[in-house]
């Protein structure tokens, strides 16, 4: 009997995998975390489940005839080389009477953590070397971010974002208030892109609240912040009213700070007409916004004032951008923070998804290399990321994106690796009928999840348990080797192998392998980032070494004084200006009002978006949130946890008002409706939540076709699939009203 322990990396941070006889028998904490949860613990059933795709499979119908009624679930099982010959042969042919112009490679998704073995990035490479694809542009994340804020406080926005905020210690050290719209959610700084390995966002909300920071948690779920903290319950998607009516107390209190508005921003004035009423005849008073965001106009005043006489820091979730004119959040706190003038002063101004990933808030030093080249992208076209139900319904149509117009693409090809947009998109039923104008769906992945039993050719692809490569976060200071534990399971193989495969075929085989195998590419960009670290005095063991160690600590930890854009800004903003047109934060941008959208106009507004409580109707009374969940990554895991007795359908949290009135008690199977589909759940009678409100998270997997009711409870039956506005196109996953009731 063979047995082993070693150390891995993952989205969710490190943890020690038991090895026996070939099979991953159990999980433990990784030593260093202090805070280490439980997400690994389902990996060895997961990882070994009867849901694994065991052999390249082709659907019946579609090797037939090219039918492309998606998702009937009969499929044959081929050998590897014939199955990737079908799949060259139809690439190659698209190509030649389309063009690659006709292949959507976007491939949004987290795929599994790892340098080498990412699997986007794999299949950006393998579309490259034939020729390109249609790309798309930013994040499910923070994709509406990622459009308006370089407008707002200069194109390095994701710098600033991920390298350039207060740290916890800054804020710890500086911060009096803390005002957290959207929360900052402990359960969701459980993860991070490539790996957090430390979990410290509980242990630092420990001390500010030990020390009297007042942390204000402004959002519909008490949970969204951690315990202890104060909870202000606004309605979803108002949040902007709010901003907008503490603004006006500051306004006309003569709390705003006007030296700093002349120094560090433009357009104030144009924003000020709107605030006070000049231009519109309402004044945003507090008692304008309160019935707006259900908050007394007393409050708002008091928390004006106390923002206003202390060090305060405001912070704002992903989540608010991630709705119907998410914009204007992001926007609004901005205009907000500089109205208080500390921006740029330790532990003020306004920061963006704290807690909303690991790793934002912590303060390390910059280390490059490490990147599996994607080559060049001869397809110019790139869509918004959340469009693509858009995209497949409208080829040729127009549509608006950050002040430009152009016609979506006419995909004849999808090839998805590494994400599952029959678990992350909006309203899925509709995108599952989008799903029947491409001639052909090609996916990789490990299990058989809604998305591949929605594709033509599956091939099974390896998870990281199942491969050797190097882990490594720019959010984290650890590096690892993730060694292979098991053989792959059934026929699965690497992506790069996949790939390979299918390049050689189409002719591109060395462009794409540069006549490497991936045992030799991981020396070769460890190589690379090894000497890299040295010429910033970082001594790193060679790759022998470093895989004999398994995991190392890096000594990245740095000054936050040396990061922040903001304080240099601050003390100069002529020496120092940000990268938007003025150099300064644009209050107004010309830029933007030049765009002449009714969605997105030239500075923040209240704009309320088509479904919140203010349009709430008899059908569908409740807003519905959809958070990422707390026992998994997305759809990661998921076919392991579903199998526990009472695990699914999912939990959607309901105010014990609102269950009352439907006659609903804990536990309760119900059915969760509106015009777009239905969804099964069970109910977690909380009054953790607003009355009016129900949550319902991500993750549990759609259903197979032919049902009227989505039996595991994916939110994304229920929510709206509309961009945040033609400025930024984002994903408006929590703009949706629904209707609950006990089920049956
Ligand atoms: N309603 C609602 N919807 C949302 C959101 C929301 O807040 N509300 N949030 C959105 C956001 S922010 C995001 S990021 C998305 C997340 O959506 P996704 O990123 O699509 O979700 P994942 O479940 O992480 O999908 C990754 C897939 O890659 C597969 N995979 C893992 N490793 C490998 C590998 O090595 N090779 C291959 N080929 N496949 C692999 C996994 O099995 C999984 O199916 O969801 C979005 N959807
Ligand atoms: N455990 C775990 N952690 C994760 C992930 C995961 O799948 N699992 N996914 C990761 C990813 S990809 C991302 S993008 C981040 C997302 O991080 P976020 O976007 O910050 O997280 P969400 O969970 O979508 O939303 C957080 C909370 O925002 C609140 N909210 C929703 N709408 C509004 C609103 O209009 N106003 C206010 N004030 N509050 C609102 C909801 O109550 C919700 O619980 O999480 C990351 N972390
Ligand atoms: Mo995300």
């Amino acid at each position: 009997m063979t047995k082993f322990t070693k150390v891995t990396s993952s989205h969710w941070g490190a943890f020690e995998v038991d090895v026996e006889d070939g099979a991953i028998v159990a999980t433990r904490p990784f030593a260093p975390d202090p805070g280490p949860h439980h997400i690994p613990d389902i990996l060895p059933q997961a990882v070994h489940h009867r849901s694994r795709v065991a052999r390249p499979s082709i659907r019946r119908a579609w090797l037939a005839s090219r039918d492309r009624n998606r998702g009937d679930g009969d499929y044959v099982e081929l050998p590897w080389d014939e199955a990737l010959d079908i799949a060259a042969t139809e690439i190659g042919r698209i190509r030649q009477e389309h063009g690659n112009e006709a292949i959507f490679g976007g491939s949004y998704g987290w795929s599994s953590a790892g340098r080498f073995h990412h699997a986007q990035s794999q299949a950006h490479r393998f579309l490259n070397a034939i020729g390109g694809y249609v790309a798309s542009f930013g994040s499910y994340s923070t994709g509406c971010a990622q459009a308006i804020m370089p407008h707002v406080i200069g194109k390095n926005f994701l710098a600033y974002l991920y390298e350039h905020q207060d740290s916890y210690q800054t804020i710890h050290d500086h911060t009096e208030t803390l005002v957290m719209f959207g929360g900052i959610n402990p359960k969701n700084s459980k993860v991070s892109m490539g790996g957090v390995s430390e979990h410290v966002t509980g242990p630092w909300f420990e001390r500010f609240l030990g020390k009297g920071m007042m942390c204000l948690n402004v959002s519909p779920q008490r949970v969204d912040a951690p315990e202890g903290c104060d909870w202000l319950p606004v309605r979803p998607a108002s949040d902007t009213a709010l901003m907008l009516a503490l603004a006006h107390v500051l306004e006309t209190e003569g709390l705003a700070d006007r030296a700093f508005l002349d120094r560090c921003t433009v357009g104030y004035p144009q924003f000020r007409r709107y605030l006070l009423g000049d231009t519109d005849g309402l004044p945003k008073t507090p008692e304008w916004a309160a019935p707006l965001c259900d908050v007394s106009p007393d409050r708002i005043r008091a928390l004006a004032r106390r923002m206003a006489s202390t060090r305060t820091l405001i912070t704002v979730a992903w989540s608010l951008q991630r709705g119907e004119h998410g914009e204007q959040p992001y926007w609004m706190a901005t205009v907000l923070a500089a109205m208080l003038g500390q921006i740029g002063l330790p532990g003020g101004g306004v920061g963006f998804g704290y807690g909303a990933i690991g790793g934002v808030g912590k303060s390390f030093r910059g280390m490059r290399g490490m990147t599996f080249s994607q080559l060049t992208n001869p397809v110019g076209t790139v869509i918004p990321v959340a469009r693509i139900g858009d995209m497949l319904r409208h080829p040729g149509e127009p549509y608006d994106f950050n002040g430009k117009r152009g016609p979506y693409p006419d995909i004849r090809l999808v090839y998805w690796a590494g994400g599952n947009p029959f678990h992350h998109h909006q309203d899925l039923n509709r995108l599952h009928e989008a799903w029947t104008k491409p001639e052909t769906v090609i996916v990789n992945e490990p299990w058989w999840t809604p998305t591949a039993k929605r594709a033509d050719i599956v091939f099974p692809a390896t998870t990281p348990y199942e491969r050797e490569d190097i882990g490594r976060s720019p959010l984290d200071d650890y590096l690892f080797h993730m060694p292979r534990l098991i053989a792959p399971v059934g026929e699965a193989r690497d992506d790069y192998a996949i790939f390979a495969g299918l390049a050689e075929r189409l002719g591109a085989g060395d462009v794409f392998t540069e006549g490497r195998t991936a045992d030799d590419w991981l020396p070769e960009l460890y190589g690379e980032y090894r000497r890299l670290a040295e010429e910033q005095g970082i001594a790193l063991p060679d790759y022998a070494g470093l895989k004999a160690q398994n995991w190392l600590k890096l000594p990245i930890q740095a000054d936050d004084s040396e990061r922040s854009l903001f304080r240099p800004f601050r003390d100069d903003p002529e020496t120092a200006p940000l990268g938007t047109p003025s150099g300064r934060i644009e209050i107004f941008s010309e830029t933007i009002a030049g765009f002449h959208y009714d969605d997105c106009p030239g500075h923040p507004v209240w704009l309320p978006p088509q479904e919140w409580l203010g349009t709430a109707t008899a059908e569908a009374p409740l807003h519905m949130v959809s958070p990422q969940p707390s026992d998994k990554l997305h759809s990661q895991l998921e076919c392991a946890l579903a199998d526990v007795e009472g695990a699914r359908p999912e939990r959607l949290v309901i105010h014990p008002d609102d269950a009352a009135a439907r006659g609903i008690r804990q536990d309760d199977l119900l059915r969760v409706y509106n015009a777009r589909g239905a969804a099964r759940a069970r109910a977690q009678v909380s009054d953790g939540i607003r009355p009016g409100v129900v949550a319902l998270p991500t993750g549990a997997w759609f259903g197979d076709p032919g049902g009227n009711i989505d039996p595991h409870g994916n939110p994304n039956v229920l929510t709206l699939d509309v961009g945040t506005s033609r400025l930024g196109q984002g994903c408006s996953a929590h703009t949706a009203l629904v209707q609950v009731a006990l089920d049956g």
